[in-house]
């Protein structure tokens, strides 16, 4: 996947309230136009990489990639899972992400037992916390792109793959690699 890292930033919406939370594991969902913008390399899957909502700390994250069977099949999501417990929502608020790597495939949602999503969700967290330890990627979460999220305009309809290219059309969401 040769858009990795790939930076991306956007609103935090509600999501399909799947219960996530109920799980343990809320997951911080993007808009649909942020999901649009993903280059077409970057597949449905899960992922580890580095997060900060608004101007906080940078923490590590999971991502799952994936389609959501509510909307026919149409309507991809973005769901962050921020590995750091938070004393409210932030709902509304910008997050910004840097995905890194490709952790495995989403597996197929119909034969999904709850249990075995759980197990797995935990494994890929676990193997998030292992791997961001290694220092190339201990880097990225010292990128530019963290230090002033709110001083760059953010909108919730388009992105860049460029950060350094900040047309009126790009400036929003952005890939700096
Ligand atoms: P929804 O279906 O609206 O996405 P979730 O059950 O997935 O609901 O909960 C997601 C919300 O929980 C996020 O939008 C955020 O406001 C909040 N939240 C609290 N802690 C975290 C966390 N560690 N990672 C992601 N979101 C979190
Ligand atoms: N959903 C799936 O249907 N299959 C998966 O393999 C899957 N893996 C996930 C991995 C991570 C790290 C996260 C954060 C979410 C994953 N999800 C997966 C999405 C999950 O179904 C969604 O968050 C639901 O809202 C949980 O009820
Ligand atoms: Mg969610």
């Amino acid at each position: 996947m040769k858009s990795l890292p790939y930076f991306c930033r956007g609103e935090v919406v509600r999501g399909f309230g799947r219960g996530s939370k109920e799980l343990g594991i809320p997951t911080a969902n993007f808009p649909t136009c942020v999901v649009e913008q993903l280059p077409a390399d970057i597949s449905t899957g899960i992922y580890y990489g580095w997060a900060c909502v608004d101007n906080g700390p940078v923490h590590k994250m999971v991502m799952s990639i994936g389609w959501n069977p509510y909307y026919k099949n149409t309507m991809k999501s973005m769901e962050t899972h921020v590995i750091h417990t938070f004393k409210e929502d932030f709902y509304g608020q910008t997050l910004s992400v840097v995905m890194i790597g490709y952790i495995r495939p989403e597996k197929g949602f119909d034969s999904l037992v709850l249990d075995a999503l759980i197990t797995a969700i935990r494994n890929d967290i676990e193997e998030a916390n292992q791997k961001l330890e290694l220092p190339e990627h201990q880097k990225l979460k010292e990128d530019n792109f963290f230090k002033d999220p709110l001083d760059t305009p953010v909108d919730k309809t388009s992105t860049s793959t460029a950060a350094s290219t900040l047309s009126t059309e790009s400036k929003h969401i952005m890939n700096g690699h």
